[in-house]
């Protein structure tokens, strides 16, 4: 089904501790290269989308995360391909190692300031204004 709608399932986290939310910047060679990202990526066939995501972050950053509920999702069309993002809530479990740029080309703690929507790729701008408003909320809360 997948094929015949020519539609790539990807999904992505949204990871938020003390008003900061962990972002990844795209390896060189990847499409999208040197773009800012919520770390995730695509879903293997037959292969649920929380299990990807864990899979995808271990894989990318080193770490454990606890997936919880969809914040957002997105159909975005490529030149080449559509893709169908699912943007998770996620949090870092308790005994994760620290994240560590394994398979990304950097990552970082950004605050709502420091989200510029030019860093990251035009299917984001849906998430990122959920995602600024969150942070504003957790600011107010400190
Ligand atoms: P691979 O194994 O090299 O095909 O790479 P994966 O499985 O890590 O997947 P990736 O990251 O290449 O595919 C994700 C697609 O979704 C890519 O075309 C970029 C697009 N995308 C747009 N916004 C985001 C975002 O915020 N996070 C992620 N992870 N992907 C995004």
């Amino acid at each position: 089904m997948n094929n015949l709608l020519n539609t790539q399932l990807v999904v992505a986290s949204v990871i938020i501790q003390e008003a900061r939310v962990l972002v990844t910047q795209r390896a060189q060679g990847s499409h999208l290269a040197g773009k800012w990202e919520f770390p995730g990526g695509k879903v293997e066939q037959d292969e649920d989308p929380r299990d990807a995501l864990q899979r995808e972050l271990r894989e990318e950053l080193g770490i454990d995360i606890n997936v919880g509920d969809v914040l957002e999702v997105v159909f975005h069309r490529y030149s080449s391909k559509n893709i169908l993002l699912l943007f998770f809530f996620a949090s870092i479990r308790p005994h994760s190692p620290p994240p560590q740029p394994l398979e990304v080309a950097a990552f970082a703690w950004r605050t709502e300031h420091e989200l510029a929507e030019q860093d990251f790729p035009p299917a984001d701008t849906a998430v990122l204004s959920r995602v600024r408003s969150l942070l504003r909320q957790a600011t107010r809360e400190d």
